[in-house]
Parts: C-alpha cells; structure tokens; sequence
C-alpha cells in the first residue's frame, strides 16, 4: 500500500469530494480486501472517511469543514487493509487550509433619521451587524449616496454614518429620503446593503405677512358675509407640510366683533354695520400661524364709508354717484311722472265723454 505522507484540503470543501485512492498490491490477486481505519485526533473522523470496500479517501458525506470551528486543522488517517490474514497499515497527514470568506450584513436594508438643516453634523450608528467567517479578517465600510454625496459621510472603521449641515427640505428639490448604498469589504470580499436615511421636515420658518398693515374702506350698507378685501402671509417651510401652511385669526378685542377672515386670508363682514357712521375707524391686529404653531402679526385698518366704496389693500377709490342712484333726483322724477299721467286720463275723459273737442266727436247727433 502507497499513500502520500501528506495532502492539504480547504475548508468548506464539498461532501463526499475524493481525497485520495489507495493503492495496494497483493502477490495472491484473488484475494479479498477490507480497509479500516483510525483518526488522530479523533475530531477527524467527522470530516473524512475511508471507504471500506474501495479504500477511497474523501470528505465526510455528513459534514463540511468549518476551519474557524476546527480544535486542530492537521489530522493523520491511520488506514489499514487486510487479505483476511495480514493486515498492513500507512498513515495520511491531511492539512485544512483556511478559505477567505465573505463578510455579510445581516439585513439587506437599513433606516436612520434626523432632522433637516442641522446646524452642525451628526453621527449616527445605523446598527450595521456584519459577519465575517474569518476571525482575523479586517473590514472597512464605504458608502453611496448619489447626488446627496455630499451631505452624508461613513466612518471606514465603525460603520457610523455622519449627516452633514444644511440639508433643507424647504428648497422645494431635495427628498425627504436619500437611499444610500454600503459596501462593507474583507479587503478581497465584500457585500453590499442599503441605508435609508430619512430627514425629519422642521419648522424652521415663521410665516411672514406680506404686508406690515392693511387699511380697507367699507361701506357701513355692506351685508354680512361681504367679503371686502384679504391679507396673505407666506411660510418658508414646504407647503406640502403643515409646518408650510398657514392659517389667519383676527384679535378684536379692541374693536367691534364686525369682522372675520377665512383660513384663506378673506376678510368679510361679520355683523351689521349700519349703525356706524362714516369715518369710524377700527384698528385691531391679525394672527397668521402655521400647522407648528408659530405666529406672526400684521395690523389692520378698517375706516367705515357710508357708501359702497371699492376696498383695495392699501387705497381707498371713491366714485360719483349716477344721476338716478341720487335719491333726490328719483323723487321729482316720480312726481313728474305722475302729473303726466294725470294730465293725460284728463285729455282722454274729454274726449270721450263730453265731446270736448268736435274733431273727435262721436256721437254728436244725440248730444245735440
Ligand atoms: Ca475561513
Ligand atoms: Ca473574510
Ligand atoms: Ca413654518
Ligand atoms: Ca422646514
């Protein structure tokens, strides 16, 4: 029997994968041959077998060789053969190698969060949990993030990722989710996951009315529910948030509850006003507060015009009135109106009745 003194195997080398043929020879050919075996140290016989009949050498069919779990990776396999009379014995030293292999992350995706537009960066631990067979293997991290490069940043050692300054989710552009690839590598293998780094909407900007004041002129015969002018504030903050929106309050405490805005800016007439003459003026502030409750105040003037007068933010229009809308001017046309109607039932009874004129005369035999 022949055997080489020694052979080297790698771990997570297949089940069953031949090693080694023996090879025997016997001067009576027909003689039968068993083979057996023994393993030292005995933690052996889990990864290798010999096969009775044939005397082949192979990996376990049960076990793979894990080299990081291994207790020894030198194992000698004592391998006897026998005609049924003599025995003879040689000894295999198999040598497992180690294999680098891959690190892996434990999840394929990853989330963190912060709050937009920091104004000094943070460094946050994503709870990467990365795996590497190989005890001694070193790993280092990268990361992509596309377009927003820039505001995000990996820690090579740690895994911690760094959100940089000034990431606005108020310009209108920037999504309030980057994705992010990480690659974590051995150095020659490596595996990839995604990070999503999710940036909070703040509320950064108070709402700013256009105009410091506003002064409106209203005519004291406006109805209720006369819409006479508006005030408007703007928000910085994204309008697709609430912290964008804004909505308006008056304070008239200060001044007759006559008035009222709709969450749009609408300012319009609340109760009658016809008891107010004209010139009397109203002086009170209006609120405008976002969905995150930051408020801003504008003043506004409300000078009462006993006529229907145009409303503009700032200006006053006033007009003439039409002949016909001048209540004196309608008095006398009515009582003109009426005299000629008098006048002409008057023409009509004469005519008719008396005769009084004989070009239109009826019947002037019996009246004769
Ligand atoms: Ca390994
Ligand atoms: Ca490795
Ligand atoms: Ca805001
Ligand atoms: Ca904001």
């Amino acid at each position: 029997m022949v055997l080489p003194s020694s052979t080297v195997i790698s771990e997570n080398s297949a089940k069953g994968l031949s090693i080694h043929q023996v090879n025997i020879t016997d001067m009576d050919t027909a003689d039968t041959h068993t083979f057996t075996s023994s393993y030292s140290p005995i933690e052996g016989a889990k990864y290798f077998d010999v096969d009775t009949i044939t005397g082949l050498v192979s990996t376990s069919t049960q076990n793979i060789i894990n080299y990081e779990s291994l207790n020894a990776t030198d194992f000698q396999i004592t391998i006897y053969v026998s005609d049924g009379i003599d025995i003879t014995s040689e000894t295999l030293n198999i040598t497992v190698e180690n294999e680098n292999e891959a690190p892996y992350f434990d999840k394929s995706i990853y989330a963190i969060s912060e709050d937009e537009d920091l104004s000094q960066e943070v460094e946050t631990d994503p709870g990467f949990v990365v795996t590497d067979p190989d005890t001694t293997s070193t790993l280092a991290y990268t990361m992509d993030c596309g377009a927003y490069q820039v505001y995000f940043s990996i820690n090579e050692t740690s895994g911690n990722v760094t959100l940089g300054t000034g990431y606005d989710l108020d310009n209108g552009t920037n999504p309030s989710t980057v994705s992010c690839t990480v690659v974590v590598t051995d150095g020659e293998l490596n595996d990839t996951a995604t990070l999503l780094i999710t940036m909070n909407q703040i509320n950064d900007n108070t709402p700013q009315f256009n105009s410091p004041t506003y002064t409106f002129n209203v005519s004291s015969d406006y109805g209720i529910g006369t819409l006479f002018g508006s005030i408007s504030a703007s928000d910085g903050d994204n309008s697709t948030h609430i912290f964008g929106t804004v909505s308006y309050s008056l304070n008239l405490s200060s001044a007759c509850d006559c008035f009222a805005v709709s969450n749009t800016g609408e300012l319009y007439v609340k109760q009658s006003l016809t008891s107010y003459t004209s010139g009397t003026t109203f002086t009170f502030t209006a609120k405008a507060t976002d969905g995150g409750n930051l408020q801003n105040n504008t003043t506004i003037t409300i000078i009462i015009n006993p006529q229907t007068a145009t409303t503009t933010t700032t200006t006053t229009t006033d007009r003439y009135i039409t002949f016909l809308e001048d209540p004196r001017n309608a008095v006398w046309l009515v009582l003109v109106g009426c005299a000629l109607l008098g006048f002409l039932v008057l023409m009509v009874y004469f005519t008719y009745t008396l005769g009084w004129l004989d070009g239109f005369c009826i019947d002037c035999t019996t009246r004769l």
